[in-house]
């Protein structure tokens, strides 16, 4: 089934919370729709109305987490969410005289199905079997490698943002890596900042969108000061391919974090990696309920010129926010777009006294 409908047309269907019920109709999925799908049949006799479809907010059901689970990845870098035995595998760090390290990567693009709602699957193209991919991190003077290799069905390529050599820059013709192919990309990780990576083969917003991005993290030689850290990639997937989105989230997974709400310390710094990888929209925005954040555009200086509650990025700009919740409960976060939020895009903090156990770590990332 292949329905000729806009994503103006499913909001109008779906309502709010009956996401995942109007995307799995969209996306043909008859086979996988979500248990206990909320119809909008409401005896207030609200039945049908789509203004009033369904009063609850967020999607009903639950992915699987088993291949990507969307609280973890908020604090993975550098495959930390994987046993050590594993991780080697796919990143290694040798230190150098200059007491920098090499820091060495296996990143490998791969065609496969993601669960972006309950029930609702998406073909992506992905990095490591996962969208976003891998968050890479590294200090400022690190060397970095990457051992690329293609095992997906079309020709990829990596193009990190950061100074490099344009023979590191994976953008032109020569540089896109054939199916089976492979490349080494290596550079300097410089300057310290928040930046991206993501495929730069043609058409790109059809690479882009179809899952080939991450984020990219370099730390300041004297780090920032501890924090706990969270890594948001804002993105959304056009399920029916019209050039226009029907599903949008902070990492994936619509709605994920109103269900599972982000556990964060109270009285304690926060600190948020936000980095906009939406294809097709050319803005997206994070706003967050009863409280400001600072704003460091694009992680490069130590110093924020910008206290707000909502933050507004462009294609492929990202920002680091910082902030420390007063009160404990939960604070809600989305896009400051209704549309995306209603889409999918806004999920929950949970502010809790960080447990005894926790105190003084501070979360302290491993650089
Ligand atoms: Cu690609």
């Amino acid at each position: 089934m292949k329905a000729p409908l806009s994503r103006r047309s499913l909001l109008q269907i779906a309502g709010l919370g009956t996401l995942a019920t109007g995307v799995s109709a969209l996306s043909g999925r008859s086979g996988a729709a979500p248990t206990g799908a909320a119809a909008p049949a409401d005896p207030t006799g609200h039945a049908g109305h789509a203004g009033h479809a369904a009063h609850a907010m967020g999607a009903v059901g639950r992915v699987s987490t088993d291949r990507f689970d969307p609280t973890r990845f908020l604090r993975s870098w550098n495959f930390s969410d994987l046993p050590e035995g594993e991780r080697s595998r796919f990143y290694r760090e040798t230190p150098r005289p200059d007491g920098s390290l090499l820091r060495e990567y296996e990143i490998y693009a791969v065609d496969r199905e993601i669960e972006i709602a309950p029930g609702v699957y998406f073909p992506a193209w992905t990095f490591n079997g996962q969208v976003p991919g891998p968050t890479l991190r590294a200090t400022e003077g690190d060397r970095i490698r990457i051992h690329f290799l293609n095992q997906g069905s079309h020709p990829h390529s990596l193009h990190f943002h950061g100074w490099h050599p344009p023979e590191m820059d994976g953008s032109m013709p020569d540089q896109q890596v054939e199916p089976g192919g492979s490349f080494v990309f290596e550079f300097d990780a410089d300057p310290f900042g928040l930046h991206l990576y993501h495929c730069h083969a043609v058409p790109l917003k059809r690479h882009l969108h179809k899952g080939l991005y991450g984020a990219f993290i370099v730390d300041p030689k004297t780090p920032r000061p501890p924090a706990e850290e969270l890594v948001m990639v804002m993105n959304a997937f056009d399920t029916n391919f019209d050039g226009d989105n029907e599903v949008y989230a902070v990492n994936s997974v619509a709605h994920y974090h109103m269900a599972e709400p982000v556990a964060v310390p109270l009285g304690k710094l926060v600190r948020i990696y936000l980095v906009n990888l939406t294809e097709f929209d050319p803005i997206n925005s994070f706003h967050l309920h009863g409280m400001f954040f600072k704003v460091y555009r694009t992680g490069t200086s130590l110093e924020s010129h910008e206290v707000g509650d909502t933050v507004m990025l462009c294609q492929g700009e990202r920002a680091i926010l910082e902030t420390t919740f007063r009160y404990p409960g939960p604070f809600m976060f989305h896009a400051h777009q209704s549309e995306f939020a209603e889409l999918g895009w806004m999920g929950l903090f949970q502010a809790a006294p960080a447990a005894p156990a926790e105190e003084g770590t501070g979360e302290a990332h491993e650089a």
